[in-house]
Parts: structure tokens; sequence; C-alpha cells
């Protein structure tokens, strides 16, 4: 076998099984109820301790949580819902407005 076509079928196998690889991806969540500095930080470490979640960035100004979060593990509800039941109720931004 070539090298070309060992790295094809590997390029393949690797699409092929495309959901039980590590997938990151990056939602920006607006996050309701965050009043003071300290909250955050409270939103911060609530949506660290979900499962698959690699990076938080909380803005107080802005009201949102850019989280980055492996799909094969975690899905945006487990990252809203999680931030709700912590108190500050939370969507994903591209659902604004609907
Ligand atoms: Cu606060």
């Amino acid at each position: 076998m070539t090298k070309f076509t060992t790295s094809l079928v590997l390029g393949l196998l690797i699409v092929s099984s495309g959901a039980a690889m590590a997938k990151q991806r990056t939602v920006t969540l607006v996050v309701d109820n965050m009043y003071c500095e300290a909250c955050p930080y409270m939103v911060k470490k609530t949506i660290e301790k979900v499962s698959g979640v690699s990076k938080v960035t909380v803005s107080f100004k802005e009201k949102t949580a850019v989280v980055v979060f492996d799909d094969a593990r975690t899905q945006v509800n487990d990252l809203t819902n999680a931030a709700t039941k912590a108190g500050f109720p939370s969507m994903p931004r591209s659902r604004e407005g609907k």
C-alpha cells in the first residue's frame, strides 16, 4: 500500500467514525441573573464542572459565557441546564429573538 493510499484510508476512517471522535465546539450562551462581579466566577465554575467542557470565558459586561466543549461528551442543553440550576438561566445566543 502506498503512503498516499494509507493516509486516504486513515482519513476516511476518521471521517466515518466522527461521532466517536472528540470534536471541539464553541457556543456562546446568554446568561441571566449576573448582577455582581462574583457572578461570572460562579457561572464559570458551574459550567466548568460539566463533563467535556474544556474552556469557559464569562463576560459580566456582555452577560455571556463562551464555552468550548466536546460535543461527543456533552450538549448545549447540559451547559444551559447546569447554569440554570445554579441560578443563572441561560440560552444559546443563536436562538435569541426566536
Ligand atoms: Cu453576584
